[in-house]
């Protein structure tokens, strides 16, 4: 479903088996050097996700050097085929970093806009385990006018063109609605970035 110009929702993206194959690779980079961790603001705020980057890692604002945690060639070669089937082309798109981030029953998004990487490329989303309320807002303020659109496990959505640099957040997840043969208690997010660095 087109929910806006360049923002493409492909429910069910992923089959259950893939999706298992994900969360089981999710948890091994957790194991790694960089496991999950909150994101402490630089104005002191401490975000309710945990999450890890793959590849270049991000920083609240920028982007540093990788270190030495590589983003693998197959899920690089995920997100092209991601953005080759939401918009029928993959526009050349090459991936440098990916962010995953980890919701429990409390976690939230406020509304941002993600606007630290230096390239119009688009912005690949999976989601894993809950269900979740998605607020696709407007590029002008944090408010109204939004859509909230319901993600589940295995949904794909693509955020380029004129949805690029919208503002979104998570306003909710419901806790206890993932299937329980994914083994995930909680909500994962992958996003694949070009940074442009
Ligand atoms: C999530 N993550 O579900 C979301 C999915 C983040 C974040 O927001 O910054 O880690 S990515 C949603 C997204 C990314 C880039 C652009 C737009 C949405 N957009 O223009 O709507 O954890
Ligand atoms: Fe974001």
């Amino acid at each position: 479903a087109v929910v806006a110009p360049g923002a493409v929702h492909v429910p069910g993206w992923l089959p259950p088996e893939r999706q298992r194959e994900l969360v089981a690779a999710c948890r091994e980079w957790g194991r790694g050097p960089f496991p999950y961790r909150h994101t402490v603001l630089p104005g002191g705020g401490v975000m309710s996700v945990r999450s890890l980057c793959l590849g270049r890692r991000w920083e609240p604002y920028r982007y540093l050097d990788e270190v030495g945690v590589e983003l693998p060639e197959w899920l690089a070669a995920l997100g092209r085929r991601a953005v080759a089937e939401a918009y029928g082309d993959d526009g050349g798109f090459a991936p440098d970093t990916a962010l995953v981030n980890f919701y429990d029953a409390d976690a939230r998004m406020g509304m941002h806009q993600d606007k630290e990487e230096r390239s119009g490329a688009p912005v690949v989303s999976l989601s894993l385990g809950d269900r979740c309320v998605f607020r696709f807002g407007n590029t002008e303020t944090r408010g109204k006018p939004y859509t909230d659109v319901e993600l589940r496990s295995g949904d794909l959505f693509v955020f380029g063109g004129p949805s690029r640099f919208a503002y979104h957040g998570v306003p909710k997840v419901y806790p206890g609605t993932a299937d329980p043969a994914l083994g995930l208690t909680g909500r994962l997010n992958l996003t694949l970035r070009q940074t442009g660095l």
